[in-house]
């Protein structure tokens, strides 16, 4: 960037947002990216570094790991066109930035770049977060990704106009599930950048999307599928539904809200939501109150995430899914 670092460059390890944006500044050219299946936390936090980047002048662009496509959320907030396909992404940048990672299999078919840039700064909240950049700026305290890339672009001096307010409140309103967490950080941050000329409305109603019709029918069946499980999570409950890998190859984009529907019959349990990617691979979302901590029974079965909102991907047939879930919800 054009302002000579007012910050000393830091070395490896952990750094504040005035080290990240120190880092971010000396370098050349700047690929930012979010985990897989990018949500409005990690789409909202890359685009919006990159799009302060380049108003001062950086060469910064955007890309998620494949193999599986960009979900709508990415084209409803990437109105300047900065997102570029994984294959067009930059083979050796001069710093990657990985927004909303917790570990680098989350990067997808980007990972190897994390060998090949010249330096790597992750900006993350997951209590799971596991130390895979050179660089991180990590609080797992902070309600979503978006908080703490406020904090490096307030470093950085870009001023919150309305594209990068509706790009930060998108991830905070997303994150927060709608500020029933977060607190008053979050209700502060949300306000200001209503201020900032973010449009709740307008916004949440693109990101919402338009789902396709036949969505209703095939939403019906999956919710016709779902169980109840009062004994499981050590009497807590678990309720849990699962999309076959057919549903999934036409609705991806539509399944994730169904999480939150199963977590609504749930009361203090868990919810599950079981989607076949591919015939015989499962991803799962779990959602609950807190307690059990699903960030660690994520990471027990080889994933990852928050208290109240983690998820898991593993091979096998939907009762070993099932199977491993229950064992590792039971105290
Ligand atoms: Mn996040």
């Amino acid at each position: 960037m054009n302002a000579a670092p007012a910050y000393p460059l830091p070395g490896p390890g952990p750094v504040d947002p005035a080290g990240a944006a120190a880092l971010l500044r000396q370098a050349r050219d700047v690929l930012v990216v979010g985990h897989v299946r990018p949500d409005a936390d990690a789409a909202g936090s890359a685009i919006a570094l990159a799009t302060a980047l380049r108003r001062a002048g950086t060469e910064a662009i955007v890309a998620f790991g494949g193999p599986d496509p960009v979900p709508g959320t990415v084209g409803v907030l990437d109105r300047d066109g900065i997102v570029v396909p994984t294959a067009e992404a930059p083979a050796a940048p001069d710093l990657l930035v990985c927004c909303d990672i917790s570990a680098a299999p989350r990067l997808g078919d980007l990972a190897g770049r994390l060998d090949r840039a010249g330096a790597s700064l992750a900006i993350d909240h997951h209590a799971s977060f596991t130390g895979f950049a050179t660089h991180h700026l990590v609080d797992p305290g902070a309600p979503a990704t978006v908080l703490l890339v406020r904090g490096v672009l307030d470093e950085l001096g870009a001023r919150l106009d309305p594209v990068l307010a509706r790009l930060l409140f998108a991830g905070l309103y997303t994150d927060t599930g709608g500020f029933r967490w977060g607190g008053a950080d979050a209700l502060r941050l949300g306000a200001e950048l209503v201020d900032a000329g973010a449009e709740p409305r307008t916004l949440l109603r693109e990101l919402s999307g338009t789902r396709p019709f036949a969505w209703l029918a095939a939403q019906a069946d999956v919710l016709a599928g779902a169980r109840s499980e009062p004994a499981a999570a050590g009497g807590a409950g678990l309720v849990w539904a699962a999309v076959d890998a057919a549903t999934t190859a036409r609705f991806r984009d539509e399944t994730v809200t169904l999480v939150g529907q199963l977590l609504a019959t749930a009361g203090d349990g868990v919810a599950a939501l079981l989607t076949e990617t591919d015939p015989g691979a499962w991803s799962v979302s779990l959602r609950g109150t807190g307690t059990p901590d699903l960030s660690r029974v994520a990471t027990t079965l080889g994933g990852g995430g928050h208290p109240a909102a983690a998820g898991f991907e593993r091979p096998g047939t939907r009762d070993e899914i099932l199977a491993a879930l229950r064992a590792a919800l039971s105290p």
